[in-house]
């Protein structure tokens, strides 16, 4: 026997109203890693980080390091923040490596 309860609640003046939970749901926020030029460390460093680091190819990474070189800043990409701060903690380790002064940054979109 597979019975179902009949519903026979057809509500009065003391009942509440409930809304339907409706949870808030937000998109986690973007983060720019921005390179900041300077005028030690070698072209030819900067281009090998966005290579390994930021997996561009050579001609990518080469317009955006002469990019740097030339406005003072530019963006290396766009990342959730757990990977926004990974890659700049990549290029800070990887410059400090080399007593190079660059810098590396990320803000929010
Ligand atoms: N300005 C540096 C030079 O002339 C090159 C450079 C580019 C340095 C980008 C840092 O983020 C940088 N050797």
């Amino acid at each position: 026997m597979s019975e179902r309860p009949i519903d026979t609640d057809r509500g009065n003046e003391h009942d509440l109203a409930v809304d339907e939970a409706r949870p808030k749901l937000k998109r986690p926020p973007l983060y720019r890693v921005v390179l900041i030029n300077d005028d030690y460390t070698p072209m030819e460093f900067v281009v090998s980080i966005l290579e390994s680091v930021f997996g561009m190819a050579r001609t990518g990474a080469t317009h955006v390091m002469l990019e740097v070189h030339t406005k003072g800043k530019g963006i290396c990409g766009v990342y959730s923040y757990e990977i926004a701060e990974t890659k700049v903690a990549q290029v800070m380790s990887i410059a400090s490596q080399h007593q190079h002064p660059l810098l590396c940054t990320m803000e929010e979109t």
